[in-house]
């Protein structure tokens, strides 16, 4: 027998659940307390809780189960929503424990009183307040089953303070995961229909089918059938790099997708979605699959999408044929004056064999796919739900996740800004993360984004919104007032001696790379950066899409 806390730290241990991401206070200090009865869950404490909800998201991604938050209370939870909506947006699993008043206490509407469970609705498929001691265990099994899926979702376990120091409990054993159910054969079939057309086909990849069984069925096909592979623009756990089959990403701007995916007269999606754009702008689409293309779902997001996706190598008979693989190639090391692409290209030519890139680098990140295609084997982590924020705290839950891997944190200096504590975090628990902040003194991609809702004749005040400078943010000093080295690098030269030093030496370390807007200046200079952060983009549809941009 153990008090409620003591019995559902055993229980979480008991599903899996091996680390806590928190941010406590006091309606959580039995919790905290029973922390040292349970010596195998890691318990690693966060400066705010978006940094707590954001490590748990990849953590999950990394180590394929979730990890739990921590969190105080609506106030609590409430900080770390940004970060629990793109863990939800990616299909992530997430068990968050979030503390309330005493089951007595909250009619006296005190302090911190407030509706927690309208709070984690938003976010979480999967949302209980624990009634009493006796039954809390059985909630935490339910919340950890709710979280695993399929699909991965965030499930919320709200625990007030006397049902965790209540008497009584009983650790329970995790409920067995059941096994996703294939696609149903008639889809597998018509789909193989599809394959074996002439349409013009290709086929949008996501979610689980981004990892190496995926993407080496998917290519087995494709080369059987001739069709082009797409990844969807913002993969929750992208494996790429030498040796992997290669998938083009759609394009974050809509007029660049809608030239990708244009004349296609089928489109497959494997657990992705069909491509809609970012945000709507007025007189152009919002629904980016061209008028008169089919789309096929292979999979719903509770079946198994890999699965399902091998039995449909197999009905086209490419069980046997040789995928396409990408050839190892790096970029040559960049010299001169540092600007974004060129921290890009010492990305691809320095990364680390299975390192883990965390790309929150918005508009300097837009060379990054193609230097880094060629690199050694890599997973990438991307913004899955546009809530910006993301990238540090996930740094943190990846290496979590994979002490033994090199993890690359790529930010942009507004982005970075929201959960800088993270580094913090890094700093305590030694993890093994450099973070390359883009520090081009701006919210870049908002100016162009005033252009492409139509603001354009915004005057100073409208671009002061967007303006970083002034004071200028000196992340070095950041980053060393939390316990992290750091350094700045105003060349190429400069940047890449520093990038070499840090995956050289264990512990996490900053580069604040000073570097100018990728889209400062007139949008024709723009226009190459886009047009070549297409891979593989065939020459007529890139005239084609020069034409439309800048007629
Ligand atoms: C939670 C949240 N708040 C605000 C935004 C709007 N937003 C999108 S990008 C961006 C600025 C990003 O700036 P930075 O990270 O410096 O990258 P840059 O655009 O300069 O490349 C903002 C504020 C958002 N997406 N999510």
């Amino acid at each position: 027998m153990a008090n409620g806390a003591q019995a559902m730290l055993r229980t979480l241990l008991n599903a899996g659940v091996e680390v806590c991401f928190t941010n406590p206070g006091t309606s959580e200090m039995h919790f905290v307390a029973a922390l040292d009865t349970a010596p195998e869950m890691r318990a690693v404490l966060t400066l705010f809780e978006g940094v707590a909800t954001g490590a748990a998201d990849g953590y999950a991604r990394m180590a394929g189960k979730p990890a739990s938050t921590l969190l105080h209370l609506g106030c609590g939870l409430g900080n770390g929503l940004a970060n629990l909506h793109n863990a939800r947006k990616g299909k992530v699993p997430v068990v968050n424990i979030v503390g309330d008043h005493a089951t007595y206490h909250t009619k006296y509407d005190a302090q911190l009183q407030s509706d927690i469970e309208t709070a984690a609705r938003n976010v979480s498929s999967w949302v209980r307040t624990s009634q009493s001691t006796q039954a809390l265990c059985k909630d935490v099994v339910e919340a950890v089953t709710a979280a695993k899926g399929p699909p991965g979702q965030v499930a919320t376990l709200i625990l007030p303070a006397d049902v965790s120091w209540g008497e009584g409990a009983e650790a329970l054993p995790a409920s067995p995961i059941a096994q996703p159910p294939l696609a149903d054969d008639v889809v597998i079939e018509r789909i193989a229909g599809v394959l074996k057309s002439r349409g013009k086909t290709a086929i949008l990849l996501g979610g689980r089918a981004l990892r190496e069984p995926g993407l080496l069925a998917a290519a087995r096909i494709a080369a059987q059938c001739g069709v082009k592979l797409y990844a969807e623009v913002f993969p929750t756990r992208f494996e790429r790099g030498a040796g992997l089959p290669h998938a083009e990403r759609i394009a974050y701007l809509a007029e660049m997708a809608s030239v990708q995916l244009a004349g296609l007269e089928n489109l497959i999606l494997v657990d992705a979605k069909a491509p809609v754009s970012f945000f709507a702008y007025p007189g152009k689409k919002s629904y980016l699959v061209p008028e008169g293309c089919t789309v096929h779902e292979l999979n719903s997001p509770a079946q198994d999408a890999v699965g399902s996706l091998q039995r449909l190598c197999q009905a086209i008979g490419a069980a046997q044929t040789a995928p396409v693989l990408q050839e190892a190639q790096r970029p040559g090391r960049p010299r001169g004056k540092l600007t974004a692409e060129k921290v890009c290209k010492a990305v691809g030519h320095l990364l680390p064999d299975n390192a883990i890139v965390v790309d929150e680098a918005q508009t300097s990140g837009t060379m990054l796919p193609m230097f880094t295609a060629g690199a050694p084997r890599h997973d990438v982590l991307a913004l899955t739900g546009g809530a910006i924020g993301q990238g540090l705290p996930a740094a943190v839950g990846a290496a979590v996740a994979c002490p033994d891997r090199p993890v690359l944190a790529l930010v942009g200096d507004g982005s970075s800004m929201y959960t800088i504590q993270s580094l913090w975090t890094m700093a305590r628990e030694k993890l093994n993360v450099v973070s390359v902040i883009f520090n081009n003194r701006s919210y870049g991609i908002l100016n162009i984004e005033l252009e492409r809702v139509g603001a354009e004749r915004a005057g100073p005040k409208a671009k002061s919104q967007l303006d970083l400078n002034g004071p200028g943010l000196d992340f070095v000093q950041l980053a060393q007032g939390m316990g992290v080295p750091a350094t700045r690098a105003h060349t190429a030269e400069e940047f890449t001696a520093a990038l070499e030093r840090a995956f050289a030496t264990p512990g996490p370390h900053l580069i604040e790379a000073v570097v100018p807007s990728v889209f400062s200046g007139l949008k024709l200079r723009v226009l190459p950066y886009l047009l070549r952060s297409l891979e593989n983009l065939p020459q007529p549809v890139a005239r084609a899409l020069k034409r439309k941009v800048a007629p």
